[in-house]
């Protein structure tokens, strides 16, 4: 059982590390490939018969600028489908957000946030597609969190102003 990583070129690595490092943080093999849409339709392809044949239960697509390899990815599988809208290029990134999210009936792409929150997020959803049928990684994710939760009010704590329960005069 693994994650497949599948971005449409090396300029996208530095954003989708992030989804790579999630992944290793939480236990979950992972494979990560460039493979792109446009450019190389029929490595794309192979690579996903072989991987979903090999084990692969998840895909996470991340492109940028008309963006394409989710949606494409999603054609060919019926394994869940997770897609990473990148910024680059003139549109910032809401070129590849629509170009993801929006699919056709019939075709689902589970679309992120654009960029580094959509990287790290995409990790997170596939680890929890994985453990609707997996304790460990349940509770791992269960763990994480409480961890969040902790982290959020220390980080209040810090910066915390109040004014007395009672009110002012
Ligand atoms: C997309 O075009 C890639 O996913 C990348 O985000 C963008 C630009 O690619 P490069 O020209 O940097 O290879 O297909």
């Amino acid at each position: 059982m693994f994650v497949s990583i599948l971005m449409g070129s090396q300029s996208d690595a530095p954003i989708m590390q992030k989804c790579a490092n999630e992944l290793k943080r939480l236990h979950v093999p992972f494979e990560m490939i460039v493979t792109s849409a446009h450019r190389t339709p029929q490595r794309t392809k192979e690579y996903v018969a072989k991987a979903e044949k090999r084990g692969s239960k998840v895909f996470i697509c991340a492109a940028g600028m008309a963006a394409h390899l989710a949606g494409a990815v999603s054609s060919m599988t019926i394994k869940p489908v997770i897609g990473v809208p990148l910024c680059g290029g003139a549109l910032d990134g809401l070129d590849a957000l629509l170009s993801t999210v929006q699919m056709p009936s019939g075709m689902p792409v589970a679309t992120m946030a654009i960029g580094s929150a959509g990287a790290k997020n995409a990790a997170l959803l596939a680890t929890q597609l994985l453990a609707i049928s997996n304790e460990t990684l349940e509770n791992r994710l269960l763990e994480d969190r409480i961890v969040q939760e902790k982290k959020v009010q220390e980080e209040s704590q810090a910066i915390e102003v109040h004014l007395p329960e009672e009110g002012l005069n």
